[in-house]
């Protein structure tokens, strides 16, 4: 088989990658190690900056994501008994979307079903040859069958424990690190939110954060210990746990209900450099990882593609070779933002386990800051809603 573009993964970052190049004629094939199904089944972001719902319009699959998605104009920060508003409306004025990954994905699969482009699934052992050469080669097992894709490029986005990025020489990848010592218990159920709006709480038992996917559905989540099993948690302990960390007013609209859904993530922020060896990019997860406390992940996939979508036009549209050499300091240079402002966000909102009298006594500080200067707001605000690409 041949393509213009390869690209490893069915995540957000290969569909919505496939998705804008098919829609502008350059030919695509994804590769993904799962079914359907289970990439479908897994719980993940729920906040849409503007900048991904324009790609997500671009791809032309924002339709149900406009009459179903929830327009959030602020947030809520709960602390020492009281919640404080940040309304990103009055302070610049944008919002986020509230709409779950699962329903974008499913979005961008039926959009790809839609324009008849090719996708694999349950590809196993997908390897990347050859990419140092401009006939870069994918082979891969199907059905028991060995397969070989040559293509011109390859896109890797493949999450953080795919092959592309390991697909690059030792010599060439510096990785950056930072591994935080907890983690996030997270619950979907059916039941209305808490609030109209999320809330992220600091409290002295650690962070929780009360989210949505409808206005009947609540995605909900606590700080955890990493020793932590899903099976200690009954739902039961869960709430009791999460009414403790809220302001009275919102312990008493929590309606407990059955969860459907719970797991536990660990918190990490990771960034691999550079996005592109030879004819191979990395884009989303595959190059960067951030802790969900800024809902920066999924978003930060989304500007890679766009970065990259544009490179790819440029090559074949243009016959220029610039934005593909450019693609790696653009991406990364939005890249360390985002982590930049996860990395704040998680250090002022949990509880770190070796934490001192006077980390305590900062963290406050900077809450106070926060609530009460206009242009801490402006800052959080224009870092929440997503800065320009
Ligand atoms: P994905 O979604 O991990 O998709 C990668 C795909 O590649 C496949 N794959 C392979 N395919 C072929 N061969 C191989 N060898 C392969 N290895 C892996 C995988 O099966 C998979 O289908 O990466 P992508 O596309 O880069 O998308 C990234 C986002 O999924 C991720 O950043 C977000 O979910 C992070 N995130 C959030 N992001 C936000 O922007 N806002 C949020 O509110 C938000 N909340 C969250 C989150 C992530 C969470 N978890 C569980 C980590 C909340 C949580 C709890
Ligand atoms: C979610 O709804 O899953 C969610 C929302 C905001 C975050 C992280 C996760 O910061």
């Amino acid at each position: 088989m041949r393509t213009q573009v390869a690209i490893i993964g069915a995540g957000p970052a290969g569909l919505l990658l496939g998705q804008l190049l098919t829609r502008h004629g350059i030919d695509n094939v994804i590769l993904e190690l799962r079914s359907a199904d289970y990439v479908l089944g897994r719980v993940r972001a729920g906040v849409v900056e503007k900048g991904t719902a324009d790609m997500l319009d671009e791809a032309g699959v924002g339709a149900r994501m406009h009459s179903e998605g929830l327009v959030h104009d602020g947030v809520e920060l709960a602390f020492g008994g009281q919640r404080h508003r940040i309304s990103f409306r009055d302070l610049i004025g944008k919002a986020v979307i509230v709409y779950g990954q699962t329903e974008i994905t499913r979005d961008l699969m039926e959009g790809r079903a839609a324009a008849g482009a090719t996708t694999v699934y349950e590809a196993e052992d997908v390897s990347l040859h050859d990419i140092e050469s401009d006939r870069p080669k994918v082979r891969y097992r199907h059905k028991g069958v060995e397969q070989e894709l040559d293509c011109d490029f390859i896109a890797g986005c493949d999450g953080y424990h795919g092959i592309s990025r390991r697909s690059i020489p030792d010599a060439v990848l510096r990785t950056y690190e930072r591994v935080y010592p907890f983690g996030w218990l997270g619950i979907l159920v059916d039941r209305p939110p808490v609030s109209e709006e999320l809330i992220y709480a600091n409290h002295e038992r650690g962070f929780a954060l009360c989210s949505m996917r409808s206005p009947t559905r609540s995605r909900l989540y606590i700080q955890c210990s990493l020793e932590d099993r899903v099976e200690d948690w009954s739902d039961e302990r869960f709430y009791e746990e999460l009414k403790r960390r809220l302001d009275d007013e919102a312990a008493r609209r929590l309606e407990p209900g059955q969860s459907f859904e719970k797991s536990i993530a660990p918190l990490r922020s990771f960034v691999a450099e550079p996005l592109r060896h030879g004819r191979l990019f990395l884009a989303g997860d595959a190059a960067h990882i951030v802790p969900p406390t800024g809902a920066k992940g999924l978003n930060l996939a989304a500007s890679d593609v766009f970065y990259l979508w544009q490179a790819l036009l440029d090559f074949y549209k243009r016959g220029s070779s610039q934005g593909i050499d450019a693609y790696s300091g653009r991406a990364l240079a939005r890249v360390w933002k985002a982590e930049r402002f996860s990395w704040w966000m998680t250090s002022m909102l949990h509880r770190f386990p070796d934490s001192s009298g006077f980390d305590r006594k900062i963290q406050q500080a900077e809450l106070d800051y926060l609530r009460s200067s206009q242009a801490a707001q402006i800052s959080f605000a224009e870092n929440y809603v997503g800065l320009p690409y």
